[in-house]
């Protein structure tokens, strides 16, 4: 980044005026702090002047924080050698949803990427299709002005001409042709005729991000000299690997580092199990503690076996690639002792992930003649969850706790739940050793008599 920008920064964040966007070549939906500490800090170090609209879905916040201070803001890492902090000056303009349809329509923007979460596609978990039945996806489907990230970037892309890529930077399996099912199946059902060149190349992204603290901001000050109210606050490890298909160009991603590649459905199946998987594991086992660290250096050894197990021999593993020493590093980076990253923050929305995180493990396991013991405990674990929750933060929560209050003794709360299909599909709940294998680990659990 120019010295004239930071700058821009050290002037503070007071209320200059925004400059002109002008090399906005990337529309980002889900501005969060994923996206600024990951895909924004790699278009920043590709160093080829691509700029980012960033538009928030949700909370106006980002654009509080971000507006006044000209879309610059700070990534902290923490390792476990201590702490730094960089100035990042790629994003160019913050906006609020209702901007989204307008901007993806403009020929000015040659990639439009996505980091809205998994919920955010508002589909069904289990198949990967949307959920028509979704209250926004209907009311869309109306013709009111569209709500949905869905609903928006159909409307956007149906008024463009100009080639275009879609990029969905979010853990979902097969996450290009899944979005672009969903895009498809979305216009369809509305009545909207996309006619530009796409392309929705996959891609598996992998950076830790715990939620910002004020202990963050404080840091980020003492070490630029500068109050930044935008902090995003991230591990030392980057992670990106992006399937080479592009419509209209991109920045050179990878000068700054990241993989592209013509297959990246080994990566990412690798990542969601062993990273994601185990991390979900330790969330759902471990929520009795605050932070991962803590829970990793108690339950390492369940996690570590989950991996060796069940994930591992599920993996088809690329070329050249050293899965022994990505277990451990897995296994290092939850423990960073300085990421305090909360077993709670990945706990969220449980019914939204195990399908591509677990449950994948689980029917790969299990079609092999398998016991996928681990992934099962991992999946008791979010059962006891769902039971024991003060409040279950998951857009399925209604008809999750529906079920488990119809339910007392573990046997029952397991069928109960193995009957959302939209966690487990049709099949999971008719096989006798997975069933068996929860009923095992929940009896455990809710006794207290797990070694877990
Ligand atoms: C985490 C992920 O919150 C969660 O569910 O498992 O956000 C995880 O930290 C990232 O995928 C790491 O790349």
């Amino acid at each position: 980044m120019n010295t004239e920008r930071k700058d821009t920064m050290r002037l503070s964040l007071t209320s200059r005026p925004r400059p002109v966007p002008s090399s906005v070549g990337i529309v980002h939906l889900g501005i969060g702090a994923f996206h600024r500490a990951h895909q924004a800090v790699y278009t920043e170090d590709a160093g080829d002047g691509w700029g980012i609209c960033g538009i928030t879905q949700r909370s106006a916040t980002v654009v509080e924080q971000l507006g006044p201070q000209d879309g610059l803001y700070s990534v902290l890492e923490r390792g476990p050698e201590g702490a730094s902090a960089r100035i990042i000056g790629a994003v160019r303009e913050v906006l609020t949803g209702d901007a989204t349809a307008g901007r993806v329509a403009d020929p000015a923007v040659r990639i439009v990427s996505l980091t809205v979460t998994e919920k955010g596609y508002r589909h069904d978990p289990a198949t990967g299709r949307l959920r028509i039945d979704d209250p926004e996806i209907r009311l869309d489907l109306t013709g009111r002005e569209p709500r949905t990230v869905i609903g928006r970037l159909a409307r956007g892309l149906s008024r463009r001409e100009a080639p275009v890529t879609i990029l969905c930077c979010d853990n979902l399996s097969a996450n290009g042709a899944t979005l672009r099912g969903l895009v498809e199946e979305y216009a369809e059902r509305a009545g909207v005729k996309i006619t530009c060149e796409t392309a929705f190349p996959s891609t598996m992204v992998d950076r830790i991000v715990p939620a910002t603290t004020a202990a963050d901001l404080d840091e980020a000050e003492r070490l630029l000299g500068v109050r930044d109210h935008g902090v995003v606050v991230t591990e030392p490890f980057t992670q990106w690997v992006i399937e080479d298909s592009f419509a209209a160009g991109r920045p050179a991603w990878d000068e700054a580092g990241a993989i592209l590649t013509g297959d990246v459905a080994p990566y990412e199946l690798m990542k969601l199990r062993l990273l994601n998987g185990s991390h979900s594991m330790l969330a759902y086992l471990g929520s009795r503690f605050t932070y991962v660290a803590e829970a990793v250096d108690v339950l390492g050894d369940a996690v570590r076996r989950y991996m060796d197990e069940d994930a591992g021999p599920t993996l088809t593993v690329p070329d050249g690639f050293d899965l022994e020493e990505y277990k451990a590093s897995l296994l290092t980076r939850f423990a960073n002792p300085a990421l305090r990253h909360r077993t709670a923050q990945i706990a969220m929305d449980g019914s939204q992930k195990l399908p591509q995180r677990l449950l994948g493990v689980v029917r790969d396991r299990l079609a092999a003649g398998a016991e996928p013991r681990w992934a099962a405990l991992a999946v008791a674990a979010w059962m006891r969850h769902v039971q024991t929750a003060g409040e279950l933060d998951d857009p399925l929560a209604g008809p999750l706790r529906e079920a488990v209050s119809r339910a007392d003794r573990p046997d029952a709360v397991v069928d109960v739940l193995l009957a959302v299909t939209e966690v487990f599909g049709p099949d999971l709940r008719e096989s006798r050793v997975f069933r068996d294998l929860l009923v095992e680990h929940l009896t455990e659990l809710t006794s207290g008599g797990s070694r877990y």
